[in-house]
Order: C-alpha cells, then sequence, then structure tokens
C-alpha cells in the first residue's frame, strides 16, 4: 500500500495505535498496517448507519463498548441487559434500521435473550450482539469463565443467528445479520463475537475491503396485481367492509398511502394498540369506540399488517359473531402482510396480498377506481350511532371524580395532555393500566404508541422509553402499573445518568391487579399479588436526582405532568390510585385456567 492509500485507511478505521510503546519501527509498521477486530466490528457497524448501541459492558466486550465510544458512535449504558435489549427492538421498530443489544457472555447474553425472543415474535429488526468464551474449551465444557453454548440456544428464539470466528469475516458477518433482522418480516437476530476475535489483527487494507455496505437491506416487494385486484373486487362485494390495522402497518412508514387508502375507500378502520396514531384516533373512520359491534358484524375485513392471532380471538368465535367458542363468524379476509406463509393460519384468508405495506397500499391505490363506491350509509350509521353511545358513556366515567382516584379520574389527564403533547411518545404497560390507557388516551401520530406487544410482556417500560428518547428526541410519558413498573425500575437511574425527558407515571393501586387480595390460607404472608401499601415510588427517581412527585389527586397529577414536560427533567409521578379500581388481568380475565376469585 503507498502511504496515500495507507493514510486512507488510517481515516477511515481510525485503527492506529497512535504511539507505539516499543519503540521498535517494526511494531510500529505492523500497527500502522493492521486493524483489529474491535476496529472491524465499529466500522462495519457504522459503515451500515448504525449510530446507537443499548448495552451493558463486561468481559469480553468492555473495550468495545469504549471504542465505539470513542468511535463517535452514542452508547447507552444500562443497569441490566433485558432493558437495553428492550430498548435495542423498540428503535428498531421506530426507525426501521436494526436496534443493536450488546451484551457481555452467558448471563448478560441470557438477560439479552428475552428481548431478542421478543423482537421476533413482535416483528421487530434487532442484533443481539454478545461476547462469548473461548470456543475449544466451551465445546469440551472444561468450564471456562461465563462459559455457555450462545449460538445453539439463540437460535430458535431468533429469526437468524451466526457467530464470527474470524476477523476477515466480521464485515460478512454483520452484513448477514443486518440482512437477516429487516428483510422480509423483520425480527431478532443473533451475532455471536467470542472474545477471541477481538484483538485479532489483519492486514488494515484487507479489512477494509471485507466490510460490507448492505445494499438495499428491505427490498421492496411488489405484490401480484391479480392478487391486488382480488382484494380490490372482494371489498367492493362488501356491505360491511373494515380494515384493521396491525403495528407492522405503522413499521412500514406508509403512513400517507395509508391514509389515502382509507379515505379514499370510506372504510371504517380498528387499529390495533401500536397502531393507534397511524390515523388520528379522532378520525371519522375510527371504530375504535364501536369494535365489539364492527368485529361480529363486518363481512369483509382486510387487515394490513395485522396478525389473527390472540388479540383478533384468532379471528374467530364468539368475538366475530361465531356460534361457539371456536366457530367462524361468516367474514372473509383480505390480508397484506410480507410473510406469505401468515395467510390461513387460524382461517381461510380469501384475498392474501404478499408484499411489503408500502408497495401493496400503493398497488391498491394505483387500481382503486377513481370514482369508487363508499360503504351502504347503513353500516356507517350504524357505527356512527355505536361510537357516540359509548363516547358519551366513556366521557361520564371521565367526568367523575373519586377519592381516591381510579383509572378513568388518572387517565382523563394523561388524555388532555397527550393531546396537547400529540408528539410524545407513550409508553404503556400493566394490566388494568394497559387496558384502561389503550382505551382512553387518544393518540395522534404514527409509532408514539409503544407497549406491551404480541406477548403481553411486562418489563418493556424503561427500555421503550430510554430508546423513545435517545432515538426519537421526544418527551416521553410512560404509564406503568405499579408491578410492571418494578420489572425495569431500576433504569430511572440510566434516565437521569442521560438527563432524558422521561415522565413516569406509576398508576400505583398497590399490586398486581389490584392491592386488596389476602394469603388464602389465612397466613402471615401477604397475597403474592400485592405490595407494600402506600410504597413511594417517586422516591426512586429523587435517588438520582430526578424529579419525584406524590400525586393523589387529578389535578396533582395534572399540574406534575404539566411541569414534566415543560422542564423535560426525568420525572417520576407516583398517582395514588384505588386499590380495589382493577380487575384481574385487565380485559383478558377470560384467558386464566380458572377464575379463584371474582371481584
Ligand atoms: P398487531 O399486534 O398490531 O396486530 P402483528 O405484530 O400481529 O400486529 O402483525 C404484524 C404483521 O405485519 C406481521 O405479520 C408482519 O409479517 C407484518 N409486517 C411487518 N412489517 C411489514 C412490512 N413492511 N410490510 C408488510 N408486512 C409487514
Ligand atoms: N411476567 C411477565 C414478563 N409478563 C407478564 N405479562 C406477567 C409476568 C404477568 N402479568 C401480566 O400479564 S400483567 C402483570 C403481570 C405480573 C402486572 C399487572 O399489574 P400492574 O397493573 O400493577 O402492572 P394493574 O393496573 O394493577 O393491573
Amino acid at each position: 500500500m503507498n502511504e496515500t492509500a495507507s493514510v486512507a485507511v488510517k481515516a477511515a478505521t481510525g485503527a492506529v495505535a497512535a504511539t507505539p510503546k516499543t519503540g521498535s519501527v517494526a511494531e510500529a509498521d505492523r500497527q500502522t498496517h493492521e486493524i483489529d477486530g474491535f476496529q472491524l466490528v465499529i466500522d462495519a457497524l457504522k459503515l451500515n448507519g448504525i449510530e446507537t448501541i443499548f448495552g451493558v459492558p463486561g468481559i469480553p466486550i468492555t473495550d468495545l463498548a469504549r471504542k465505539m465510544q470513542g468511535a463517535g458512535l452514542r452508547v447507552i449504558s444500562f443497569r441490566h441487559e433485558q432493558n437495553a435489549g428492550y430498548a435495542a427492538s423498540i428503535a428498531g421498530f421506530m426507525t426501521g434500521k436494526p436496534g443493536i443489544c450488546l451484551t457481555v457472555s452467558a448471563p448478560g447474553f441470557l438477560n439479552g435473550l428475552t428481548a431478542l425472543a421478543n423482537a421476533t415474535t413482535n416483528c421487530f429488526p434487532m442484533i443481539l450482539i454478545s461476547g462469548s468464551s473461548e470456543r475449544e474449551i466451551v465445546d469440551l465444557q472444561q468450564g471456562d469463565y461465563e462459559e455457555m453454548d450462545q449460538l445453539a440456544i439463540a437460535r430458535p428464539h431468533a429469526k437468524a443467528a451466526f457467530r464470527v470466528l474470524h476477523a476477515e469475516d466480521i464485515g460478512v458477518g454483520v452484513a448477514r445479520a443486518i440482512r437477516a433482522a429487516v428483510s422480509g418480516r423483520p425480527g431478532g437476530v443473533y451475532l455471536d463475537l467470542p472474545a477471541k476475535l477481538f484483538p485479532q489483527s489483519i492486514d488494515a487494507a484487507i479489512g477494509k475491503n471485507s466490510l460490507i455496505e448492505v445494499v438495499d437491506p428491505a427490498p421492496r416487494q411488489i405484490p401480484a396485481p391479480d392478487a391486488v385486484q382480488r382484494a380490490l373486487d372482494l371489498l367492493a362485494s362488501a356491505k360491511r367492509p373494515l380494515i384493521i390495522l396491525g403495528k407492522g402497518a405503522a413499521y412500514a412508514q406508509a403512513d400517507a398511502d395509508i391514509r389515502t387508502l382509507v379515505e379514499k375507500t370510506g372504510i371504517p378502520y380498528l387499529p390495533m394498540s401500536m397502531a393507534k396514531g397511524l390515523l388520528p384516533d379522532t378520525h371519522e373512520q375510527c371504530a375504535s369506540a364501536a369494535r365489539s359491534y364492527v368485529l361480529p358484524e363486518a363481512d369483509v375485513v382486510m387487515l394490513i399488517g395485522a396478525r389473527l392471532n390472540w388479540l383478533l380471538s384468532q379471528g374467530k368465535g364468539k368475538t366475530w359473531g361465531g356460534k361457539s367458542a371456536k366457530a367462524w363468524g361468516g367474514q372473509k379476509f383480505v390480508q397484506i402482510d410480507i410473510s406469505p406463509q401468515e395467510a390461513d393460519s387460524n382461517v381461510r384468508i380469501d384475498a392474501p396480498v404478499v408484499g411489503d405495506i408500502g408497495s401493496c397500499v400503493a398497488a391498491m391505490l394505483g387500481a382503486l377506481a377513481s370514482s369508487g363506491s363508499k360503504p351502504p350509509a347503513e353500516w356507517l350509521d350504524a357505527i356512527r350511532e355505536r361510537k357516540t353511545r359509548n363516547v358519551a358513556k366513556m366521557a361520564e366515567s371521565l367526568a367523575k371524580n373519586p377519592t381516591p382516584m381510579n383509572y378513568h379520574s388518572a387517565l382523563n389527564v394523561v388524555r388532555d395532555i397527550v393531546k396537547a403533547n400529540p408528539d410524545a411518545f407513550l409508553v404503556n404497560e400493566g394490566a388494568n393500566a394497559l387496558d384502561h390507557t389503550r382505551a382512553i388516551v387518544d393518540m395522534y401520530k404514527p409509532r408514539k404508541r409503544l407497549d406491551v406487544g404480541t406477548w403481553g410482556v411486562m418489563g418493556i417500560g424503561m427500555g421503550y422509553s430510554i430508546a423513545a428518547a435517545v432515538v426519537g428526541g421526544e418527551q416521553v410519558i410512560a404509564v406503568e402499573g405499579d408491578s410492571a413498573f418494578g420489572f425495569s425500575g431500576m433504569e430511572v437511574e440510566t434516565i437521569c445518568r442521560y438527563d432524558l425527558p422521561v415522565c413516569v407515571v406509576v398508576l400505583n393501586n398497590n399490586g398486581v391487579y389490584r392491592g386488596d387480595e389476602v394469603n388464602f390460607g389465612g397466613g402471615d404472608d401477604p397475597s403474592p399479588l400485592v405490595f407494600v401499601k402506600g410504597a413511594r415510588y417517586e422516591k426512586l427517581m429523587e435517588a438520582f436526582g430526578g424529579v419525584g412527585v406524590l400525586a393523589r389527586t387529578p389535578a396533582e397529577l395534572r399540574a406534575a405532568m404539566d411541569e414534566a414536560i415543560r422542564s423535560r427533567k426525568p420525572t417520576l409521578i407516583n398517582a395514588v390510585i384505588d386499590e380495589k379500581a382493577g380487575t384481574e388481568s385487565g380485559r383478558i380475565t377470560s384467558l386464566n385456567p380458572a377464575a379463584t376469585k371474582k371481584h
């Protein structure tokens, strides 16, 4: 390599040890022309537009984290890998680029694995990069430090899993991980980087040439014209059509076209939880307030990026007007999805449209007759009537001001604050705290509502909040059940350390679902469902320099939230809720194997 080329490589890789300690000219020359595994990993990620790393440091990735920060990547260091993993996964959902989580071996890896599995389940693109111990010792089970066959364990929980053994292969490993995470149906990818890889040095020019900038990582998938026409014909034949928007539609970032399709067809729509705000919840065609009417009554349903899983009662049964728990309700379905295997997974899909949502919706718009007729007025009127009635009922509940607060009186405040701050992210977990927030708090913009998703997992709260603040750059409001908050509560230190504009509202009813349960056996131990009464969660935020507020009334809650948003300071509001206010499992009581206690 001539000198100019060598300088260029140095500049590009930053791979040069500044002053060789040994003083030997040969050693200096060797270091100048070589690049190590640490630097190749960093360069491969940067080359592909990765800007943020979420993780927890330790052997063998401590230096990698330091060097990443030194190289200009934003490294957000957490207190527990699961929260870092959740942060990475939701960053993937928000941006369409894989979120990166970096962990140590065995226990750190396992802590991150829950988040990886959750990402795969939710179709979020994420890459879990874990350091691992020495292969030769692990494979012979000779007892290495943090010994574990991580690749084998990750594989069933990931969309793909790779291990890199040689520095020359880092570029390929990172490229494959990125492609696997974001192409087709997105998901979680595991990338195993053994400790020995990092100090491996290779010729800098060879190293640089081995890196791959992934071209078109999530290629468009154009739907077949006849599939599009079949779907449009079916919709045109409908008397009571309905569109269901899922989080795949939110992920696709085809917001304007989706809105045009909904408005041009005039079809009422239901947003799934994380698709709320894709069109504003206040939109005239939004049928959320008439959900239990439209599902059984619709005759043709078009799913856009939503699966007919448990969240939609598998597309059958009484929710859909079926005569028994598993009976088909008679609806015909159009399903737009990037995964061809999704169709027919629960009920017959009469018109599958396979492709990416952006291309599918654009194709439908292109093929839609410009003078297309709107759904029959009787259908729209019937929905409007139910909506008006239910909205009035809800307004009545929201207007009440009981002491102590209940979910409605507290969430009425959150509803107003979100309306006034539509750019804020709303993170939400819990049971009652989740269901009531979803029903009461309207969303106005796409990808602003981030919640427990497909698994209904507790613990996403602080990780999602941190990612939303770091990657989304906007105020975050996290509405948390007191149980839910406990799963990731220690990350309030992380929120304070990075001084993030996160306002956590703990809806504190002293327990899981409710706070008034007693020990069935009559012993001294508390019920498994209750916590310390009157716990002062706000002091946790104060412990790290943030603002803590105890709110017993809607007025106190409103003042505290207003101030949190004005100041953008890390804030935790302990909103005291009636401990008798919740119901078992929120709205999914029926999923309990046997109801042991009725409230
Ligand atoms: P929800 O929980 O909101 O009902 P799901 O997670 O069940 O949504 O469904 C999301 C669906 O969206 C998945 O089946 C996934 O394959 C699909 N999907 C994700 N991204 C895209 C995309 N860009 N284009 C098409 N389909 C997508
Ligand atoms: N563990 C994990 C990881 N996910 C879960 N969903 C649960 C346990 C079970 N679970 C729920 O499904 S909701 C919930 C638990 C423990 C907490 C509900 O209590 P909360 O909310 O205080 O968060 P409410 O408002 O009191 O219902």
